[in-house]
């Protein structure tokens, strides 16, 4: 093994992947639901699921969590506790919280940035419960996405609808630095959907500035489905890295639009270009790969693809192409560009683009006492159809409706 290979060794050490428990639940499209036999359809079979990834990948000892979707009661600390509970018997804890703005009626017209008052204050109420649900759950991080923008021109005033936001996300802030000590702000950005003319929050500059009015601790979370097409997100992490801002990613592929596929299936060169731009910063600031706090963490949902299947695959695939980042040869590359030679600088990126990385990926695995191939594992096992049968019988003596003939 040469020098970048053992680097890479030690880095994937440190890449640890979050998984989301809303990934292994049934989900649809806008036109319908074909539901999994094998589906999580309690916290505790999410959990469950996640565990499972985890001891197969040994990569991914945290699931982040949706507030309204994985605890009872979502004013009560004391459901985040029972939910971390059940995260541990499943050899998992809990990580990144998810308040839920978006779901319930009365932000039709958005959350913070509604123009009614009573959806502001419910928004803020449920974020403040949020931060007492994660501090309860031992949790480092909460993320917020809304939903908010508007569907017509001139619907609503844009800046009146900002500066709401930013004051919220600052009372944000200051209060998690108060009652959740050392836990990070994430801002997540997207341009469209549900709304179709304007997003709060389309994009990376307008999470950066509601950052840098919330205070240090806020940082943006680049989901890598949010991007209008052709957009260069390995650019964006390259500055959110430079300023400081970089607070993590939701890993997902996309072909249109936030499609939510698994990782790299339509693109993996662009997931590598990420990775690099991540590794160069680190070897530029003379530090060892990986060793950047970022929270990487997946946000995809399958319709059709076994959830297990898709998730392991999504990490072993974010192995692979973390693993080819940190092969790139950057001492030749600094050569490479500083003499503008622009075809070897590119080549050097290929190279390590096109290595065979299974004998790290392996060996990495085998010194952990994993298996080689976590998927070919999971499939060895039978364990989607084994679940698919004892979640379908769990769920008719439930009295709930989805037949197992779907899985
Ligand atoms: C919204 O599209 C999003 O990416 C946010 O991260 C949500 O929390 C997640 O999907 C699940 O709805
Ligand atoms: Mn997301």
């Amino acid at each position: 093994m040469n020098k970048h290979a053992t680097a890479a060794l030690r880095a994937l050490d440190r890449f640890q992947i979050e998984l989301p428990s809303w990934g292994f639940a049934d989900t649809g499209t806008r036109f319908g639901k074909f539901f999994q036999a094998a589906a999580a359809s309690t916290t505790e079979e999410k959990l469950h699921d996640a565990g499972l990834v985890h001891e197969l990948t040994g990569s991914c000892p945290t699931v982040a969590v949706h507030v309204l979707w994985d605890f009872d009661d979502p004013s009560d600390p004391a459901s985040a506790k029972a939910t971390a509970k059940l995260a541990r018997k499943h050899g998992v804890k809990l990580g990144c919280i998810n308040p839920n703005v978006f779901q319930d009626q009365h932000y039709k017209l958005g959350s913070f940035c509604s123009p009614d008052a009573k959806a502001r204050r419910a928004a803020m109420d449920h974020t403040l419960d949020s931060i007492a649900l994660g501090k309860a759950a031992g949790s480092k991080s909460m993320a917020v996405w809304l939903a908010d923008g508007t569907n017509y021109p001139g619907q609503d005033n844009i800046r009146r609808r900002f500066n709401d936001l930013k004051a919220a996300m600052r009372k944000t802030h200051d209060k998690m630095a108060k009652a959740w000590k050392g836990a990070t702000l994430l801002i997540e950005y997207k341009p469209f959907e549900p709304a179709f003319y304007h997003t709060d929050i389309p994009d990376w500059g307008a999470s950066h500035l509601l950052c840098q009015h919330a205070g240090k601790n806020a940082k943006v979370l680049v989901d890598t489905g949010h991007h209008l097409p052709g957009c260069n997100i390995e650019q964006i992490v390259a500055l959110l890295l430079n300023e400081g801002r970089l607070g993590g990613f939701h890993f997902n592929d996309r072909k249109y639009a936030d499609d939510d596929l698994t990782l790299g299936s339509i693109d993996p060169y662009a997931v590598f270009r990420i990775f690099h731009e991540i590794c160069q910063f680190e070897f530029d600031a003379g530090k060892d790969y990986g060793t950047t706090k970022i929270d990487y963490m997946i946000d995809q949902s399958h319709n059709l693809k076994p959830k297990l299947e898709a998730m392991v695959q999504t990490v072993c695939e974010a192995q692979k192409l973390f693993v080819k980042a940190c092969l790139v040869d950057r001492a030749a590359l600094l050569k490479a560009q500083s003499k503008g030679d622009i075809t070897g600088a590119e080549s050097l990126l290929k190279a390590a683009f096109d290595a065979d990385v299974t004998p790290i990926l392996t060996k990495w695995r085998k010194s952990k006492g994993l298996t080689a191939d976590p998927l070919a594992e999971l499939r060895r096992r039978g364990v989607v159809a084994k679940l698919g049968k004892e979640r379908a019988k769990a769920r008719r003596q439930r009295g709930e409706a989805q037949s197992a003939s779907y899985a």
